[in-house]
């Protein structure tokens, strides 16, 4: 079944398609078979959510939005997850905000690396960094804090979507601003990021580009006063609040 099969009017239409490509992405040497699995995850959490995008996420999503028009060099970095489920919307945000997309996988292998690069650059993407590999995250083991030299090592804001807990706390020790995208409230990677946003990618990146266009024309005083009225652990207790009263999607 390709994603215009599904037909638009079935109840959980946003996930069927997602599963879809997630499939496709494994299908494809994209996605790992863990990937799957982190996918199962992100459902459940979703399904309790609502599959929404909260009003404090929404708020998270114009807070990274700031940040990331506000830095001086802001990374993207791009996993087997996130490419199978939203490269056009990745390459739209990354021209938005003018970032660096730079492919970095929990589990790296040279052919996965090549073929989530081609992928993007099929979507649009003009330059994607990560191939290089000639820098490091210090305090990670070997293939997992391999990152580009002039990417990754070198910018001042990351946006990590659906990052493992381990990474996301060495990224967070060596001074990086973190954006970090996870459906889990409780899941470490958020809660060591400056701008946790707990919401679906599908969602959520397609959200900060809106919010970047429209703050494309402030000022750095403006960037910075939203920057700074950001409260993470407001964001995180109001997701977690949302879940256990429950926002469910319904059958199925
Ligand atoms: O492509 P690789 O090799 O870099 O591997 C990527 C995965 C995601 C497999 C790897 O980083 C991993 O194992 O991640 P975890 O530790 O399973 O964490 C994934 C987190 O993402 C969990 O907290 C999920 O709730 C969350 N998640 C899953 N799908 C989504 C999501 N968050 C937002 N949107 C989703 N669609």
């Amino acid at each position: 079944m390709t994603d215009t099969e599904i037909p638009e009017d079935h109840p959980r239409y946003a996930s069927l398609v997602t599963r879809h490509r997630i499939e496709a992405g494994v299908e494809r040497g994209i996605t790992s078979k863990q990937g799957l699995i982190a996918q199962g995850r992100g459902e459940a959490f979703d399904y309790l959510l609502g599959e929404r995008t909260l009003p404090s996420a929404d708020v998270a999503a114009r807070a990274a939005a700031a940040h990331l028009l506000a830095a001086d060099h802001p990374v993207i970095s791009v996993n087997g997850n996130v490419a199978a489920l939203v490269p056009d919307e990745v390459v739209a945000l990354a021209a938005a905000v003018d970032a660096d997309l730079e492919v970095n996988l929990f589990n790296r292998t040279p052919e996965r690396m090549e073929a989530i690069a081609d992928h993007l650059h099929a979507h649009g993407a003009r330059e994607v960094k990560g191939l290089t590999g000639d820098g490091e995250i210090p305090g990670l083991e070997h293939a997992r804090g391999t990152v580009d030299a002039d990417g990754i090592e070198a910018a001042d804001v990351v946006v990590v979507p659906l990052e493992d807990g381990d990474r996301a706390e060495a990224l967070a020790s060596i001074g990086k601003t973190e954006i970090v995208i996870d459906l889990n409230p409780g899941s470490r990677s958020p809660r060591t990021a400056d701008v946790p946003i707990i919401d679906n990618v599908a969602r959520a990146v397609p959200n900060m580009t809106t919010h970047a266009r429209e703050l494309a024309d402030a000022s750095p005083e403006d960037l910075q006063a939203i920057i700074e009225s950001f409260d993470p652990e407001a964001t995180l207790a109001d997701a977690e609040r949302a879940i256990r009263e429950g926002g469910f999607s319904g059958e199925d």
